[in-house]
């Protein structure tokens, strides 16, 4: 942990269809029966949420649904992260939330949600991932496999083997890595093409995952350009605080750090 803040733009994912176990264990809650329901995705590169393909979730963390005090809708994120929320004023959460239950990560598998921004515009599914941290963000991980490798070695890892992690194919066949980001070296699919050169056969893979993910956010930030959405051919150093901007106006997300 450095002493750094870290800005963060936190992503509304709406809930569009509960996975069955969701369903079963939130139907003891009526008052979430006329709210719209959010995951809230923590994410340093709102820029590339054109490409999200799916969403992640820890399958040993526990959730909380917390109604915001500023407006009516409910947020599936950790404890950790509603406590931080309620103490910045930015965050529609700030000030106070109450919690309306908790579900686990494991329950949240197969759920389906809409990503912001994204090119897949019928809802994504939230997936597994053996490397969400409790201690980070809201625990709620969104999934952009173009330019994150270690979106890109998980999603991989879930197509060769959907019956060993217990998820269905149709929740991740389709869902293929988008262009969002080009740099001269790498193309239009960095993390897939670092993955490939550094041979990083799974998520486990945790030591050159780290040095994949180092280099493709320089690149990335320092030599990336846009190729699709509101600010096509501009950088990422330009485009990133617009489509933050853009995204907070719409309100599909809001700032948080940590
Ligand atoms: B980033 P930092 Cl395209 N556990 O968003 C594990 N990872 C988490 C997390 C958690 N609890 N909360 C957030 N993250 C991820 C996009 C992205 C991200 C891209 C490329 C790189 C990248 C799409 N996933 O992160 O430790 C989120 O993934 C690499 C730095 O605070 C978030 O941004 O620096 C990033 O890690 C925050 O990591």
């Amino acid at each position: 942990e450095g002493v750094g803040v870290q800005e963060y733009t936190c992503i509304k994912l709406e809930v569009l269809d509960w996975s069955d176990l969701a369903g079963q264990t939130l139907a003891a809650i009526p008052a979430l029966a006329e709210k719209k329901v959010f995951l809230v995705a923590a994410t340093l590169r709102p820029e590339t949420m054109y490409a999200q393909t799916n969403c992640f979730a820890g399958t040993k963390l526990e959730y909380g649904l917390f109604q915001s005090a500023n407006t009516d809708e409910v947020y599936v994120v950790t404890e950790r992260a509603a406590r931080n929320m309620a103490f910045q004023s930015l965050s529609p959460a700030g000030g106070q939330l109450s919690k309306l239950g908790s579900i686990s990560g494991q329950a949240l598998i197969g759920t389906k949600v809409n990503a912001p921004l994204s090119c897949y515009t019928g809802g994504v599914y939230v997936l597994p991932m053996d490397n969400v941290l409790a201690t980070k963000g809201t625990g709620i991980v969104t999934s952009v496999p173009s330019d994150s490798p270690d979106d890109y070695a998980a999603l991989r890892d879930l197509k060769k083997k959907s019956d060993y992690y217990g998820i269905q194919p149709e929740w991740v066949n389709g869902f293929e890595p988008a262009p969002v980001i080009s740099t001269s070296t790498y193309g239009e699919m960095i993390a897939p093409a670092l993955c490939e050169q550094m041979k990083i056969a799974s998520q486990k893979d945790r030591d050159q995952l780290a040095k994949a993910k180092e280099t493709a956010y320089k690149e990335g930030f320092y030599n990336g350009v846009m190729g699709v959405g509101d600010f096509k051919g501009q950088s990422v150093q330009e485009a990133k605080p617009k489509v933050r901007e853009l995204l907070i106006s719409q309100g599909d997300a809001f700032a948080y750090a940590e």
